[in-house]
């Protein structure tokens, strides 16, 4: 059954069956004090205005039988799949692999790695773990994707210009319809979060939708 949401700059027409929700990112290393983005100089607290239209997002996707996959950034602990342009990233000792309150930094099984505690994965949601900004690069979700039939994506997560957009742009090269969730999302910098949705509505859509989760929730109820 097609559903459809208010948003920028088009209304969204979707089918919850071939939809999927994409949360990025929503690690305690972007989000906590002493993982990977305070160690690159950032304000962690200005990405908590996402937490709760995610958990919105989420509740809502969830009731409505939605498909939901989590991704989380990060590296192997050898650093194997971690370019060296990547690594050189930040203060020395605070860099990617470096120890810290939350463990290595970036690395996966750390608990700075985990997704925070509110918007924990439930049994059955695949979590996409990624070497890279985009969700798309060097993993398996493009197929997980495919073979269920979606067709369109429902994006929240961190940060909106790096890790969203990329995923959002990487989305659209493939042929996804993607659903930018503006308040489920957040930036180290509020004028970039601003910019970043304002880039992918204009031109028509360029990359994709954005809305909010108060119209996507009411959307899926
Ligand atoms: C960053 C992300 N900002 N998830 N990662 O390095 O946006």
């Amino acid at each position: 059954m097609a559903a459809v949401i208010p948003a920028d700059p088009a209304p969204f027409a979707f089918t919850p069956a071939r939809s999927a929700l994409v949360v990025i990112d929503m690690q305690r290393d972007f989000l906590e004090p002493g993982g990977f983005g305070e160690s690159l100089g950032n304000d962690v607290s200005l990405l908590a205005s996402a937490i709760a239209p995610c958990q919105a997002v989420l509740a809502a996707a969830r009731a409505a039988g939605m498909l939901v996959i989590h991704t989380r950034e990060g590296h192997r602990p050898d650093l194997s799949d971690a370019p060296p342009a990547k690594v050189e990233r930040g203060p020395p000792g605070m860099r990617i692999g470096d120890p810290g309150p939350m463990g290595r930094i970036l690395i996966r099984g750390e608990p700075g790695h985990d997704i925070i505690t509110a918007l924990a994965p439930i049994a059955g949601e695949p979590v996409i773990d990624k070497p890279g900004k985009g969700a798309f690069y060097a993993t398996e979700l493009e197929p997980m994707l495919r073979h269920r039939g979606i067709e369109a994506l429902f994006v929240a997560g961190v940060t909106t210009e790096v890790c969203v957009h990329t995923t959002v742009r990487e989305a659209n090269d493939r042929g996804f319809r993607c659903l930018v969730i503006a308040d489920a999302c957040a930036s180290y910098f509020p004028q970039f979060h601003a910019t970043a949705l304002a880039m992918i509505a204009a031109q028509g859509g360029i990359f994709g939708w954005v809305s909010d989760s108060t119209r996507i929730a009411a959307a899926l109820n």
